[in-house]
């Protein structure tokens, strides 16, 4: 690990050579890494304090159960990217509409931020890792005003920097602001989040492939051949390929990161439009997966090249090592 290189060192130094950086960016992902620590001491507590896991009891506009701690983290990040007044407003899985923050501080703000607060939180109260996704796009409405909602309605290809935090076995922020994709773990016992995994790239070519298989049935039938295709015995190609899948994108699209392999949620009869959402799900994990030399696809169009058309849109996506996600593609076209 190379102690003392922290995110913020590392963001400055790769700022060297950007003469018009403000820093505004930096301090917007200090106040990430700030929510970040708050929400992963509290994600800490689950097994110990009773009020803190479970269903609230209430569902967020997508008809989802939202978890104590969904909302817990959605009001730390909000609260956080506030209080800096780096963006004009975010876009939530938690939240049922945009929100234009008012204060004027944070109408002079330059940037707006996506987020999953909370993303694979069914697997909070079983000690499963989960995480926490977003990216940040410039506005294109007027500086100075309330945030509208085609500043959050950006093609993928616009982000200026996109992340996630994973809360497993150790911490993690990986990050990339579009000069390739870097990993920092937290150090609780100092509160620092060091550079530990500099330049992360996809293998070319792994052997796991991660999807939930219980769908079978109502894939179409080029997905399911082309998941025939990585059961079968062909030691030249490394075939069958490795089951793994932990119902967590976070921690999947990590594992497949290091490891190499391929992540898919794809369409299906009783989804036409797969279960992940577009603008903060898979737009982030898009972008950090072509920064890593990898490729994320819905099976027809590069995710990053889709216009979005609503805040909640769900598409399909197939992500992670190149060659891998091209095989997927031969089986579908
Ligand atoms: P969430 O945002 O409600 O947590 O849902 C997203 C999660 C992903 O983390 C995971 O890959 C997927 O849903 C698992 O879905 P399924 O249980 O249908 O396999
Ligand atoms: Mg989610």
């Amino acid at each position: 690990m190379a102690r003392f290189v922290t995110i913020g060192e590392h963001l400055i130094k790769n700022q060297e050579g950007f003469p018009f950086a403000t820093g505004g960016l930096t301090h917007l992902i200090s106040s990430i890494r700030l929510a970040g620590k708050i929400v992963n001491s509290e994600i800490n507590k689950a097994g110990l304090v009773d009020d803190i896991i479970g269903k609230l009891g209430s569902t967020n506009i997508q008809g989802e159960d939202q978890q104590k701690l969904d909302v817990y983290a959605n009001r730390i990040f909000k609260d956080a990217l506030e209080a800096r007044a780096e963006v004009c407003g975010i876009a939530s899985e938690e939240e049922d509409d945009f929100v234009a923050f008012d204060d004027q501080a944070c109408k002079d703000g330059n940037y707006v931020l996506l987020i999953d607060p909370l993303d694979g939180s069914s697997n909070i109260d079983v000690n499963v890792s989960i995480g926490t996704i977003f990216c940040i796009y410039r506005r294109i409405s007027p500086r100075g005003e309330k945030a509208v909602l085609g500043d959050f309605l950006q093609k993928g290809r616009e982000i200026v920097a996109a992340g996630y935090i994973v809360y497993g076995s150790s911490t993690m922020i990986v990050l990339s602001t579009g000069q390739g994709v870097h990993g920092f773990t937290f150090d609780p016992s100092v509160g620092v989040f060091y550079l530990s995994h500099e330049n992360l790239t996809f293998p070319e070519k792994g052997n796991i492939y991660s999807v939930n298989e219980g769908n079978y049935p109502f894939f179409d039938d080029q997905t399911k051949s082309y998941l025939k295709y990585c059961k079968e015995h062909d030691p030249a190609t490394n075939r069958p390929y490795t089951a793994r899948y932990i119902g967590s994108l976070v921690s999947d699209f990590h594992r497949n990161l290091i490891k190499g392999g391929i992540y898919l949620y794809p369409a299906t009869t009783l989804k036409p439009n797969g279960k992940l959402r577009l603008l903060y799900e898979c737009n982030p994990l898009a972008f950090l997966a072509e920064q890593a030399g990898g490729l994320a696809t819905n099976g027809k169009t590069n995710i990053l090249d889709m216009q979005p058309t609503a805040l909640h849109q769900r598409c399909p996506l197939i992500i992670g090592s190149p060659s891998m996600v091209k095989e997927f593609e031969s089986y579908i076209n």
